[in-house]
């Protein structure tokens, strides 16, 4: 097995792109803060109900990530998903209007913010249930390596993306993941999201070995990276290459990603168990600034030049609003759609009216 480091930063493989791809990670980056914060106001406004988290600070891990990998790559991630689903590509406006509950939701308006999906951009979810994506990362590497080799007699050339949070690693469904992936050559990459804290306990608290977490995948025999989750640059070097090994090789990988979440872990959370001073003091570190002074600095980028991208993703943002706004409210008969495969669930073909007035009778 083959330990994989992180390049010197003079290697850096992010340096050497153009310009043009740099601005459209700072504008993803910006996009993801911006529809943010106008998340938290629709929320404290009402207009978005049930759980919602916000990725403020972590913004560098899903542009980083997604743009060393290709569109065809699936992704899935957990309940914290604004942010991969708009690194991918669905539009804001299907978003905010999953999140008000509407029709025109990229889940038809009945996921919510935990919950957004897009099939078409292999967006596999959004999942509520800490670490149940982590199965489903395995089985997808498992679907594109069988479609690809299997039925198309082929080399395998996708590789799943499997977002995770450090509050995961402790999740038997993970570990049952680790193993199958390294037992079936899966090519998936778990990408965990260490941003210190799960929900109000410390990685420290909660986690054997919190400090070294590529331990865990080792001992499976699947290699493992550190990267500075804060760094776009930094993220997009050590996932191209651990990407591409995947791909080359037909074998997992593990990156532990150091970031921080800038608010609460949900709406409702007063943030007792950490200290305003270390809030600041990442706050004073963050991955959009950083991305910034780069252009700015190494690439002679204007500041005018990024205020028009900030100004860009306001319009973005508040048109998506305002779509969602006027879509409706899923009809009552949706109620009963999308629940399963076949329309009356996995029984007999019986209609579900039919069912219920069948287990009514004595
Ligand atoms: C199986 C399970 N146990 C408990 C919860 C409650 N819960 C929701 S989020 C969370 C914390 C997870 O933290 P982490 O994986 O680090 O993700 P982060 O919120 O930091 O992005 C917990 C314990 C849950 N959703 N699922
Ligand atoms: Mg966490």
């Amino acid at each position: 097995m083959t330990m994989l480091t992180t390049r010197p930063a003079d290697e850096n493989l992010a340096a050497s792109l153009d310009q043009a791809r740099l601005l459209g990670w700072l504008r993803d980056m910006m996009l993801i803060r911006e529809f943010e914060v106008r998340t938290m106001q629709a929320y404290q406004n009402r207009k978005i109900g049930g759980f919602c988290h916000v990725y403020i600070g972590q913004e560098a891990v899903a542009v980083g990530c997604t743009a060393a990998v290709t569109p065809v790559d699936p992704i899935v991630t957990a309940y914290r998903d604004h942010g991969h689903a708009l690194a991918r590509g669905t539009p804001a406006r299907y978003l905010m209007a999953e999140m008000f509950g509407r029709i025109g939701g990229c889940a038809k308006g009945k996921g919510g913010s935990m919950h957004f999906f897009d099939r078409d951009r292999e967006f596999y979810g959004g999942h509520g249930i800490v670490g149940a994506q982590t199965p489903l990362g395995a089985g997808l590497a498992f679907a594109t390596k069988y479609e690809d080799e299997v039925l198309n007699r082929g080399r395998s050339r996708r590789v799943t993306l499997c977002f995770l949070g450090d509050g995961a690693l402790n999740q038997g469904a993970f570990h049952e993941a680790l193993n199958l992936a390294g037992l079936f050559d899966l090519p998936v990459l778990f990408c965990v999201e260490n941003n210190g804290y799960s929900m109000g306990t410390a990685i420290s608290r909660g986690t054997t070995m919190g400090h070294d977490i590529t331990k865990k995948a080792i001992g499976y025999g699947i290699d493992a990276t550190t990267v500075d989750g804060m760094d776009v640059l930094k993220v997009y070097d050590a996932m191209k290459r651990m990407a591409d090994h995947c791909r080359e090789n037909s074998r997992p990988a593990f990156v532990d990603i150091r970031t921080y979440r800038f608010k609460g872990h949900s709406m409702s959370d007063p943030r007792k168990y950490r200290t305003r001073e270390e809030e600041e003091r990442y706050e004073s570190d963050d991955p959009i600034g950083r991305l910034e002074t780069f252009l700015r600095d190494e690439r002679g980028v204007e500041a005018e030049a990024i205020r028009d991208v900030m100004q860009g993703v306001r319009e973005e943002v508040r048109e998506a609003i305002e779509w969602a706004e006027a879509s409706p409210e899923p009809p009552i008969e949706e109620l009963h759609h999308d629940v399963y495969v076949e329309p009356h669930g996995p029984y007999t073909g019986t209609s579900l009216p039919e069912m219920l007035r069948e287990s009514k009778r004595p």
